[in-house]
């Protein structure tokens, strides 16, 4: 079905889509989303995922990276609680281990997986790794899905809690051993099709967002420009999803109400500046 812009406003506003926050609550009702996100080259991804998590509400927001990153990132944004992981003195992912991240992801809501992240050998193991040891909702974006691309995801089992992918054409080209052009001819079906077979919440990004579901909903966004078509602005939506499926949100109305916000934030950003030819990942984290 399509998700019109106004029946979706409305639904905020009466409260019925968006998480509620009760008067007598407190951040710990609001969730802990961690971030596993970025290294020394891409450090930004990480950040502007964990920073649009803030942004969207969660109570509380940590941002897990290789050791070695974590001094530059001190005071960008004070909320967000850095963890550092022992990293070799590398600055990748590739000498860290995936208990680390396992163990910081016990208690969490949501774990936002892959912006930023690069590959390394090994990475397979390290993901699979999360994936079975975790029971909190996995958003994977970017590398993730390249490693799970890579691997197959047949080969990964099946998972206690929920799964969400937010790969844009090019991703899920890879995902689905498709061409890009094939996946754009025939985008609804494509992304229903591994929805179910995979049992698991798929969003397609692009002009046009769609959202997909275990059960074969296929939800069409209408919020977002081309002006949005900038570096950055996917880590962005991978940290509002994750923000908003940390506060309690079932993954397919999280992921079809954070395609709409971060679309929203984009039309607001864009309204402001008529002139401009585009916008900032950062700008849409400011207007979220
Ligand atoms: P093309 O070029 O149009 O033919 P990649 P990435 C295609 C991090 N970042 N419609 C595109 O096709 C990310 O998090 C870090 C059609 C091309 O083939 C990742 O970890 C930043 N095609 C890493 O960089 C800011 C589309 O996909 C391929 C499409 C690499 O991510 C930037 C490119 O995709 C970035 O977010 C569309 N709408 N969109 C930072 N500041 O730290 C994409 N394609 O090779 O997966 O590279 O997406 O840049
Ligand atoms: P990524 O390629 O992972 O950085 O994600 C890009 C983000 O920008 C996704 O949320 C896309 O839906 C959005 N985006 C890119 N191009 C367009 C476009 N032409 N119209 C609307 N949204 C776009
Ligand atoms: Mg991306």
């Amino acid at each position: 079905f399509l998700a019109d812009a106004e029946s979706i406003q409305q639904r905020f506003h009466m409260n019925l889509l968006s998480p509620v926050r009760p008067a007598d609550s407190n951040k710990g009702t609001f969730g802990h989303v961690l971030v596993a996100a970025g290294t020394r080259q891409m450090a930004g991804a990480g950040l502007m995922s964990a920073a649009a998590a803030l942004k969207t509400g969660a109570g509380l927001v940590s941002w897990a990276m290789p050791e070695r990153v974590l001094e530059a990132m001190l005071g960008k944004q004070p909320e967000i609680m850095l963890q550092g992981v022992a990293d070799k003195d590398k600055g990748d992912w590739s000498a860290t281990s995936a208990k680390d991240i396992a163990a910081l992801l016990d208690g969490k809501q949501a774990g936002v997986i892959g912006p930023g992240m690069g590959r390394w050998k090994g990475d397979t193991d390290w993901l699979k790794h999360i994936w079975r040891q975790t029971a909190c909702a996995l958003i994977l974006d970017a590398d993730a899905l390249n490693i799970l691309a890579e691997a197959g995801i047949e080969s990964f089992p099946e998972r206690e809690g929920p799964v969400l992918l937010t790969p844009h054409p090019g991703e899920m080209a890879r995902l689905t051993g498709k061409s890009v052009k094939e996946v754009q001819a025939d985008r609804i079906e494509i992304a229903r099709e591994f929805a179910v077979k995979h049992g698991v919440t798929l969003v397609l990004k692009g002009a046009r967002t769609l959202t997909a579901a275990p059960n074969g909903n296929v939800t069409i966004n209408t919020t977002g420009n081309p002006k949005m078509a900038t570096g950055g602005t996917g880590d962005v939506l991978a940290g509002v999803i994750g923000s908003l499926t940390a506060q309690g949100m079932h993954a397919e109305q999280a992921a079809v109400c954070g395609v709409y916000l971060h679309g929203r934030a984009g039309d607001t950003v864009a309204g402001k500046r008529p002139e401009s030819r585009s916008l900032t990942a950062w700008d849409i984290i400011e207007t979220l």
